[in-house]
């Protein structure tokens, strides 16, 4: 029998007649437990050590799930998956049929809200806070929002409602310093400022206990009206700018102090109007190498617990995202107008060694991918080359800023969006699977997306000769082990490659679907049927000519995409068959139209059916199925020659 605490939590209610002692025990229970299973499953390990006494404090001063928390992001919700009744199931954690790494109404009633894009909290908990008013009930609404998430247009613009709206609710500001790397942006530095002046609080209490002591003085500053008040406080108020928004601010307190954090909530509740607390936590606290490395230990994969190495084999092929990395620097060093943005991922998307490289040429914008758009824009027509390096899910912030910004004006932008199709354990929320639809429908934007690492190399420097907006839509993981190219070549666009010839059937492949079309041609190979293998290379413009050759000169052609099968590359095919005036027997396979869950890459992608043997199943089927209905025909056509 296991004697932790921890074992003894079914539902919140549960911590509230815990002492500080036994708080102090269950939070290193829970630490341990983050750092076991997180070992074995990966996941957002940093963000959660830091939350620990934060969500003992938040849950032992409410009342879940009446009272209703909205986690940002929502990859530092797993101290409190583990609080609110999965405990049991917390060793499936991003695993395929296992618990989401994001909150998800599905799981658990004390979910409110699917999470996992950033900076959206504060406006839905004020939506909720106003659905609230509009029914006459009293639940509280607590938005938990990270200093990196805060620098998100959408954070500032829902602080800007709220204040003016002046509605009840709680907003908790979990201020660690980091985003994914050290978090950027004079708010960052104004938070920090507050943070770590000890001025401010010592000034604070000095001045507020001396004006209210000394008659007089104090009486008369009140009475010189709202004006000195206010310009006074600006002084030595930590959290004015908040206040000046029409919020109240309480803060900085010690996230680590699960008491102050209680009574901070406790206080909250009990006060009128919107409520920001600012919190202050260590990222990785109580696990050395998380302490020490925050940022990698962000989003870890499998790890050896006693020292913190990523478990696996080092070696193989580079990942898209490293030759991606190489291949900007190397392109950097010839041409002094190129430069890097990223909102807030420099590592993930492999900008490191441009920005140690040229940091007068690298911008991290913050969370902030609509800003990054309409910046490369400005830089672009200022005479600058931009690349700006975004995760394909976190583009789709961004799409009205690619439409006006960028392409409207043919401006000479570079798009490189990694972690495009599925990307596994982090889920539907992190899936890039609407780029080539959205982005196609684009005027004036060239969309590619490479078969390998080397072409990914070759893209890149297409896209920089390019005079108008250029998007590369490339996978997570690992390249397939080509070689890469010495000098980088410019490539045709609109120029699809043939692999491989056959006779039966053409599969048109985009992307890392090529490697799968050409192992699904040699199994249909050994089942008698003849494929041809085309790495398309491009989703816009498409390659008309090698379209019509694989209509003219095959039974069937297939599509392979991992997008979604609505508007994407397939489409683009099928709307050219139709517009050259084509009707071959066409099969459309790609992401079907359903929020494809969480889970190891295989599983995900056996799931959709985009592997060598789905997909060569999918041909022989509708092989099977032309022949006989051919014979039918042909049947019909017997017994009615017979009938005459
Ligand atoms: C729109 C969007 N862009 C980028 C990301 C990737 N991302 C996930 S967490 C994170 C940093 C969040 O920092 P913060 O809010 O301070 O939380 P912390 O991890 O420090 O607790 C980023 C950039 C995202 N989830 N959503």
């Amino acid at each position: 029998m296991s004697d932790r605490i921890l074992d003894t939590i079914s539902t919140p209610e549960d911590l509230k007649p815990l002492d500080g002692a036994q708080l102090r025990v269950l939070a290193k229970e829970i630490r341990d437990q983050l750092i076991d299973t997180v070992s074995q499953t990966g996941g957002h390990l940093a963000p959660n050590l830091g939350v620990v006494e934060l969500t003992l404090g938040i849950l032992r001063a409410l009342d879940t799930p009446r009272d209703r928390v909205i986690w940002d992001v929502g990859h530092q919700g797993y101290v409190f998956k583990l609080l609110t009744g999965r405990r049991d199931r917390f060793s499936t954690l991003r695993q395929y049929g296992g618990l989401c790494g994001f909150p998800k109404r599905s799981e658990s009633r004390y979910d409110v809200f699917d999470t996992g894009h950033a900076s959206n909290s504060i406006s839905v908990a004020l939506g909720l806070a106003q659905a609230r008013d509009a029914r006459g009930t009293d639940e509280q609404i607590v938005a938990v929002i990270g200093d990196g998430s805060l620098t998100g247009g959408m954070a500032f613009e829902a602080l800007n409602h709220a204040g003016h709206l002046g509605t009840k609710m709680i907003v908790v500001l979990n201020d660690n310093e980091m985003s994914i790397s050290e978090n950027v942006g004079a708010l960052a530095s104004y938070l920090a400022r507050v943070r770590l002046d000890k001025r401010y609080i010592q000034l604070r209490e000095a001045v507020e206990g001396s004006i209210a002591k000394v008659p007089g003085i104090g009486a008369g500053l009140v009475a010189a009206g709202e004006a000195a008040k206010e310009s006074f406080k600006q002084l030595v108020v930590p959290g004015m700018v908040f206040e000046e928004l029409g919020w109240k601010y309480v803060g900085p307190i010690n996230g680590h102090d699960v008491q102050k954090v209680q009574d901070a909530i406790t206080w909250a509740r009990n006060a009128e109007g919107p409520v920001i607390i600012h919190m202050v936590t260590h990222k990785g606290q109580g696990y050395a190498p998380a302490e020490v490395s925050p940022d990698e230990f962000h989003g870890i994969a499998p790890f050896e617990v006693s020292t913190g190495k990523v478990n696996g084999a080092k070696g193989g092929p580079p990942s898209f995202t490293e030759v991606f990395g190489e291949a900007i620097v190397a392109e950097a060093a010839l041409d002094e107008r190129i430069c890097a943005i990223t909102a807030a991922m420099p590592s993930g998307t492999g900008l490191g060694r441009f920005r140690d490289a040229y940091p007068d040429r690298f911008f991290d914008v913050g969370i902030a991918e609509q800003h990054a758009v309409g910046f490369a824009a400005g830089l672009a027509v200022g005479g600058r080359r931009p690349v700006v390096a975004i995760y394909s899910t976190f583009i789709q912030r961004a799409y009205d800023q690619i439409i006006m910004d960028v392409c409207l004006q043919n401006l000479p932008v570079v798009f490189a969006l990694d972690r495009a199709g599925l990307v596994g354990e982090d889920g539907p929320t992190h899936h890039g699977v609407f780029d080539m639809s959205f982005l196609r429908a684009v005027p004036n934007l060239t969309l590619c997306t490479p078969a390998d690492e080397a072409e990914l190399v070759d893209m890149l420097h297409t896209g920089l000769q390019t005079d108008g907006p250029f998007a590369i839509r490339y996978p997570r993981g690992k390249g397939v082990g080509v070689a890469l190219p010495r000098e980088p070549s410019v490539l045709e666009a609109g120029r699809a490659q043939v692999r491989r010839t056959g006779t039966d059937v053409a599969l048109l492949a985009w992307g890392r679907m090529v490697g799968v079309a050409e192992r699904a041609a040699a199994s249909l190979m050994e089942a008698g049927v003849s494929a041809s293998v085309v790495n398309m290379r491009w989703v816009k413009p498409v390659d008309m000519e090698t379209v019509a050759w694989a209509a003219q000169r095959h039974d069937l052609v297939v599509t392979i995409e991992e997008n979604t099968s609505i508007g994407g590359a397939g489409s683009a095919v099928l709307e050219a068959l139709a517009d050259m005036g084509l009707t071959p027997d066409v099969m459309h396979l790609g992401v079907p139209d359903c929020f494809v869950t969480h889970g190891a890459m295989n599983r995900l992608l056996e799931e959709v059916r985009l592997t060598p043997s789905g997909v060569s199943e999918a041909v022989l089927g509708r092989l099977q199925r032309v022949s006989e209905s051919e014979g039918e025909r042909h049947g019909q056509t017997q017994s009615r020659r017979r009938a005459r």
